[in-house]
């Protein structure tokens, strides 16, 4: 009886689907224990969780009252958008509520009347949590789909922006891309970025409604046409570069660029025709746990994993305090069917009592010292439990001891300073005259000329004399007739024969004359 129990408790995970549950109870040789296995969350229409922005402003219809057609029927344009009456309004948040029988509710546009500047919009859907997609991205279009537009995707929150897709009813002349269709991808491209024809064509706004980017032809390539084979799915999920994180998303943003024209050129005397209208978005995904949480839960306005196998984060993206003996790991999907949880161990668990914080993999005993020590500490760390900065580095007070950026260079001026190390807060040890926290400064009556130097003169004390100008606080320019560092010698006094007669003009004149005889000499100046 309790061997039938182990055994139904041991194919749970199996029964339940696949990474659906984080760890069980199980009874082995040596008594009941817990036993760990990759996790991830259900996936959930994210629809449900996301927030929305629409661009420009002044791009939703209504404020003030426009009037619209339709392409079915374009000379009856009897229709309203009314921002401030709730049955004629058309905001944004109708393209994610729930589309019950009957009418369809939607986000519009305003109309193409500034035709021919273009109309565009942006739609931009942000989670503040990273999402695995696991289906298609469904997006529904009243009047109409737009000839042109683009699907862009963000992995960081929005700051940074990359192109997931491309629409067009002519890829070429639209993005100069050759028209491509997900179905003819193969296990090399799988995760191409291309432009397509299939969702742009007029086909009668009743008839086809729909844009979608491909996450099931997508995941075919490996899986099948009916993904049956998951596990071919899931080996290269954990194989193949980049192509995980091709699923990956924080954000997605929808760029119309060229609304529904009816299959025709444009109108200009009906521009009343030609808007936007998308009545619902569809995302279908699962949070990104890192395979270490079947749970996810909207907390405080942001989706949250519950991270088990003692990792934390919002992603679970690294280990509980005093689980850091070894570097954080993502669980893995392999080996099959159970995947490896990869969790954080307790520091102690491994070596007697050897934390790391997280900057190293390795620990080794040391024979004549009788301590176990940390091996190759990265980020630049150093010492037995990497828990110091290396030479030349200094401890970053916000970091906690097991952040990747707990050591900041210090980043010494190599001239103005004494050496390359530098205080706990990271000043550095200046040569006689430099100064600030990298000596890269001088002190006051310094100048700097591949180090700091004692002034030479100045406008307060060390004040050129004679009507000399100081040149960068280096040297005194004298006037003629004067020499020394401060200009402060006549030259009469330092050299006799500057002297005879008045000084000046006159000396120069002579010297002038001598210079012509001389030449005169050498037969190169008729006089
Ligand atoms: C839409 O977003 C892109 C960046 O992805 C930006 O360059 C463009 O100006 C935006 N368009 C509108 C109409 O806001
Ligand atoms: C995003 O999520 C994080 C973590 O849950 C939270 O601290 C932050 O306030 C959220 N930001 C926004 C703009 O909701
Ligand atoms: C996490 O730590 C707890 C102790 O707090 C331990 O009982 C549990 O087995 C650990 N889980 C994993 C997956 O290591
Ligand atoms: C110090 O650590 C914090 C937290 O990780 C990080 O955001 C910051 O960039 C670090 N400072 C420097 C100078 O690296
Ligand atoms: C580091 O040096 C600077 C400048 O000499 C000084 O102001 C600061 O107090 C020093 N910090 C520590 C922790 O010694
Ligand atoms: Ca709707």
């Amino acid at each position: 009886m309790l061997y039938l129990v182990a055994l139904l408790l041991h194919c749970l995970p199996l029964a339940m689907g696949q990474y659906d549950i984080c760890k069980s109870w199980v009874t082995t040789d040596d008594g009941p224990s817990w036993e760990f296995y990759a996790c991830q969350p259900k996936a959930m229409r994210m629809k449900e969780y996301v927030t929305v922005r629409v661009d420009p402003a002044g791009i939703t219809c209504g404020d003030p009252p426009e009037r619209f057609c339709t392409h079915e029927n374009p000379y009856l344009c009897s229709d309203e958008c009314d921002a401030s009456n709730p049955d004629l309004a058309h905001p944004p948040k109708l393209m994610f509520d729930s589309e019950d029988e009957g009418l369809a509710t939607y986000w519009q546009s305003v109309t193409w009347r500034r035709y021919p500047e273009p109309l565009l919009a942006n739609i931009t859907l942000s989670w503040n949590k990273s999402i695995e997609l696991t289906d298609d991205i469904v997006i529904t279009f009243e009047y109409g789909r737009p000839t042109i537009m683009m699907l862009e995707k963000s992995l960081d929150n929005g700051r940074t922006w990359h192109p997931y897709q491309y629409y067009a009813d002519d890829c070429m002349e639209a993005f100069s891309m050759p028209a491509r269709r997900v179905r003819d991808l193969s296990t090399t491209s799988a995760n191409r970025v291309l432009c397509t024809e299939e969702y742009s064509r007029w086909a009668g706004s009743k008839k086809e409604k729909t844009v979608r980017f491909e996450v099931r032809d997508r995941f075919a390539i490996f899986a099948g046409p009916d993904l049956k084979n998951m596990d071919n799915l899931y080996t290269r999920l954990e194989s193949a570069k980049g192509l995980k994180d091709f699923f990956t998303v924080t954000d997605l943003r929808m760029r119309l660029l060229r609304p529904a024209l009816g299959g025709t050129y444009v109108q200009r005397e009906n521009l009343y025709k030609y808007f936007y209208a998308v009545s619902n978005i569809e995302v279908t995904g699962r949070c990104k746990c890192n395979l270490h949480a079947n749970l996810c839960t909207f907390k405080e306005g942001s989706l949250q994993c519950e991270c088990e196998h003692n990792t934390t984060g919002q992603d679970c993206g690294k280990c509980k305090k005093n689980f850091r003996s070894r570097s954080w790991r993502a669980g893995s999907y392999l080996p099959l069917p159970n995947g490896s949880p990869n969790a954080c161990a307790a520091a102690g668990s491994a070596f007697g009592n050897c934390e790391c914080y997280g900057h190293s993999n390795r620990c080794s005993y040391i024979d004549f010292l009788n301590v176990v020590t940390c091996v190759s500490c990265k980020h630049n760390t150093r010492g037995q439990h990497c828990q110091h900065c290396r030479l030349g580095f200094y401890r970053n007070s916000s970091a906690e001891l097991d952040d990747e950026n707990v050591c900041i260079e210090c980043n010494c001026n190599q001239i103005g300073s004494m050496h390359d190390r530098c205080n706990e807060t990271g000043y550095c040890e200046c040569k006689e005259g430099a100064t600030g926290p990298k000596c890269d400064d001088c002190l006051p009556n310094y100048y700097w000329r591949q180090g700091c130097f004692p002034n030479v003169c100045d406008d307060e004390l060390l004040l050129c004399q004679n009507g000399g100008t100081c040149y960068q606080n280096q040297r005194c320019v004298c006037p003629v007739g004067f020499k020394g560092v401060l200009c402060q010698q006549s030259r009469c006094e330092a050299d006799k024969k500057d002297c005879d007669g008045a000084p000046g003009v006159r000396g120069s004149l002579s010297t002038f004359l001598l210079g012509v005889l001389a030449l005169q000499l050498r037969g190169w100046v008729d006089l």
